[in-house]
């Protein structure tokens, strides 16, 4: 991956970039502590991190010099001394990630001799297009959620909390080999539906409850994310036109989404048809988002994003109609970008579920 960056470094005519953000870190040098810096210029890769992390680190970034801070010695001066040493005019950060006062605090000494640049989502633009490897990791991430949606079907019952839900769905993630959550897993039940980031809480299953399930784990450090509504017992009318909608919509946008298109019109495919059934109102967010080693990464596809999709690019599919005091449906797919559409690596099944 360090090809990328010296590519970069050309590009933004920089000699060198500091990386602070723990997945950069991770897609840059293989080192996954997401604690210390890495120090990249055309003569020097180093890894800086604390004594938790050193065994670590030699291991996961062989091709990184691994220096620990001490208390002579911290990150200051270690960055410092690879400005110096190399005498770099101007180095690269990442303004969107480092605070204010590490920026102060690391750049002091230089401040005169190199010029400080901000690299805004250049860093993060790098892990755009995936590799084949990284794709089979995304991939193995949504299987495990497929699985664990397989398998929460099973629990889902009147009198049965929103939290226990989420609990059982985590540990069935776990189970099934995941390291852990994308995100906190949201499990949101009757009026509690139509907030698309609701909160589990202890509020019992209903029948008649629509139950929108958003959830993702991660695998060798990638992750997933997949949406899925369900009602318990018979659904109304009203649950199935609208549910019915949605549906309609994600399937439109995943017929329609491939390389060349932006993301603003992609998204435009399932908003014009939610907006002509009447409920254009009720659906707020943007239709979905890159994912990879974090949760959110760009592009994404929204009314705002008219960056290009392109091939091996991973985005969620997950339109949503929103009630209050009625309740929300969301459907969401993960897939994975070609040239002439998409492959699409949920395959839990779309049609509603009545439980
Ligand atoms: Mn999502």
């Amino acid at each position: 991956m360090t090809e990328k960056v010296t590519e970069l470094l050309k590009k933004k005519n920089l000699d060198a970039i500091l990386i602070s953000d723990g997945y950069n870190m991770r897609y840059l040098s293989g080192f996954g502590g997401a604690t210390g810096y890495l120090y990249i210029s055309a003569d020097q890769k180093v890894l800086m991190t604390d004594s938790r992390y050193t065994t670590q680190a030699k291991q996961e970034a062989p091709k990184f010099a691994v220096v620990e801070v001490s208390t002579e010695k911290g990150y200051r001066e270690l960055i410092t001394e690879c400005i110096r040493k190399d005498q770099t005019k101007t180095i690269g950060f990442e303004d969107q990630q480092m605070t204010c006062a590490d920026f102060k605090k690391i750049s002091s000494p230089t401040k005169d001799e190199a010029t400080w640049m901000e690299l805004g989502e250049e860093v993060n633009l790098l892990r755009c297009i995936k590799t084949e490897e990284e794709l089979e990791k995304v991939a193995k991430a949504e299987a495990i959620g497929d699985q664990a949606f397989q398998k929460i079907l099973g629990d889902i019952k009147p009198g049965v909390t929103e939290l226990t839900i989420a609990a059982k769905l985590d540990y069935y993630m776990r189970e099934l080999g995941a390291e852990g959550n994308s995100f906190d897993t949201i499990v949101a039940s009757g009026l509690h539906s139509a907030m698309p980031h609701a909160v589990p809480t202890a509020k019992k299953l209903e029948k008649g409850d629509f139950i929108t399930m958003d959830f993702g784990c991660r695998y060798d450090g990638y992750c997933s994310d997949m949406t899925r509504t369900v009602v318990l017992g018979e659904a109304s009318s009203k649950q199935k036109e609208i549910y019915g909608i949605v549906l309609k919509a994600q399937m439109a946008a995943l017929e329609q989404i491939c390389a060349g298109k932006t993301g603003s019109e992609v998204d435009q495919v399932a908003r014009g048809l939610i907006a002509e059934a009447g409920y254009g109102e009720y659906f707020g967010h943007g239709l979905g988002h890159s994912v990879g080693l974090f949760i959110h990464e760009e592009p994404r596809l929204s009314p705002k994003c008219h960056s290009v999709l392109q091939k091996n690019m991973t985005m969620t599919v997950e339109p949503g109609i929103y009630i209050p005091e009625f309740g929300g449906v969301r459907i969401e797919d993960l897939v994975v970008i070609t040239e002439k559409g998409c492959r699409n690596l949920a395959h839990s099944p779309k049609e509603l579920i009545e439980l």
